[in-house]
């Protein structure tokens, strides 16, 4: 089967739900992935950040395979000898009491919005269902009713009402906004992206989120930082918020968890608000079971293992500077951390991101615009200098051919 064969089968069978890139993909390896054709790309978008340790990492894929063959799930009705070596491991890891496994990031944030709002009853004292939660306009925390219900994108939201009430929304990187919005005795917390992905990388000002954190401390409010994304060594440190040594109150992790095998989801926070929930108020089938507990810990030890917060943060500076020399009218600007970047493109000559996009793909580079106009560069982490240097070439090949 071609390519087309392939496309024709998900148009006709599947749901329309996504307009991906006419490329087929059989194979990935490092920060490499391959056509049905044999055709060898880049992958600048990691599935969006969740495969961060490179496709199909020889220690995460053995992890799963020894663990495969043992056992793989046996629901939250009887222990597992795996999932409390997990959790162990990852609250050292992270700093925290507890973690509550979950698997997908939406999951991730539903659980910490249900954390924040217990906590708001059993510890803040607010009046029960009346307590209210801050979130950024633009924002980006999944696709479940309740989260679209905190969107201000009628692309998430549109059609889907009615909404779940609660979310009081700010615009992002604004503290006077936020100070005037915690002035609300009902506000329990603060849901926020340390940069906001799908929005378009917004970086937000040096000092946002440390200044954001101490409002929210000063007003007894949870400060939740939705680290989906930007965590995991992503944007060049650990969690984005080390970047300003904020310790958000409740972490939200998902995507590289897992190294990119599959869903694998965690919600952490210390015992004042983590048993809040008590047996039976929450949980999942496959949430902390005992494959997933054994591919998180190769996952994180990958991460340490192999310096992919310093590999990020290195290469980034690069990989940015680089950037900025290309010189075209296309480019309004390049913005990002870490490995975590975006370039603006100005529509030139009719042609715009995708058009870009299309010609990297042509040129041996797998990129996604967001939001029509912005690029997202997303490569895995264990990308090296000189193939960053190759990479910023075929880029700059295929904006240069536009101009
Ligand atoms: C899609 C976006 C990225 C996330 C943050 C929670 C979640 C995500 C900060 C939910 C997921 C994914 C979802 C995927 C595309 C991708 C995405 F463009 F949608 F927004 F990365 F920017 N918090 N983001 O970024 O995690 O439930 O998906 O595991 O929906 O198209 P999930």
């Amino acid at each position: 089967m071609r390519a087309h064969d392939f496309i024709e089968l998900e148009e006709k069978h599947g749901a329309h739900n996504y307009h991906p890139l006419p490329v087929v993909l059989a194979k990935g390896k490092g920060v490499f992935v391959w056509d049905v054709e044999g055709k060898k790309y880049f992958d600048f978008l990691s599935a969006y950040s969740a495969v961060n340790q490179g496709h199909c990492h020889p220690k995460i894929i053995n992890a799963m395979m020894e663990q495969a063959q043992i056992l793989t799930l046996t629901s939250r009705a009887f222990y597992n000898d795996k999932l409390g070596p997990y959790e162990k491991y990852i609250t050292e890891y992270f700093g925290y009491d507890k973690i509550l496994p979950m698997n997908t990031g939406a999951e991730g944030d539903e659980t910490a919005l249900k954390l924040c709002r217990k906590w708001a009853y059993l510890k803040k004292g607010i009046k029960e269902n009346n307590a209210k939660i801050i979130v950024c306009e633009n924002n980006f925390h999944g696709r479940t009713i309740t989260v679209i219900s905190m969107s201000t994108d009628p692309d998430s939201y549109g059609g889907f009402g009615p909404f779940t009430p609660g979310f009081v929304k700010i615009p992002y990187n604004d503290l006077k906004a936020l100070k005037k919005a915690l002035e609300d005795p009902d506000v329990a917390g603060f849901l926020v992206e340390p940069i906001q992905g799908e929005a378009g990388v917004f970086v937000p000002d040096e000092g946002y989120l440390s200044k954001a954190y101490k409002m929210c401390k000063d007003k007894n409010v949870l400060f939740i930082a939705d680290e989906v994304q930007t965590g995991l060594a992503r944007t060049g440190k650990l969690l984005a918020c080390d970047h300003e040594n904020v310790r958000p109150d409740i972490l939200i992790l998902g995507k590289a968890l897992s190294g990119g095998v599959f869903p694998i989801s965690a919600v952490l926070a210390d015992d004042e608000i983590m048993l809040c929930i008590k047996p039976g108020e929450h949980g999942s089938t496959f949430g902390g079971n005992p494959l997933a507990a054994k591919i998180a810990v190769a996952a994180l030890e990958v991460i340490k293992e192999e310096k992919l917060a310093e590999n990020s943060a290195h290469l980034g500076e690069i990989f940015r500077n680089e950037l900025r020399k290309i010189n075209s009218p296309m480019i309004e600007l390049v913005r990002g951390k870490g490995l975590l970047n975006a370039i603006v493109i100005k529509p030139t000559n009719g042609k715009e991101a995708w058009d870009v996009c299309l010609k990297m793909a042509g040129n041996g580079l797998l990129a996604k615009p967001t939001h029509g106009h912005i690029i997202r560069f997303a490569p895995p982490l264990v990308i090296t200098e000189e193939q960053i240097y190759e990479a910023v070439e075929i880029i700059r090949k295929s904006i240069l051919e536009f101009s």
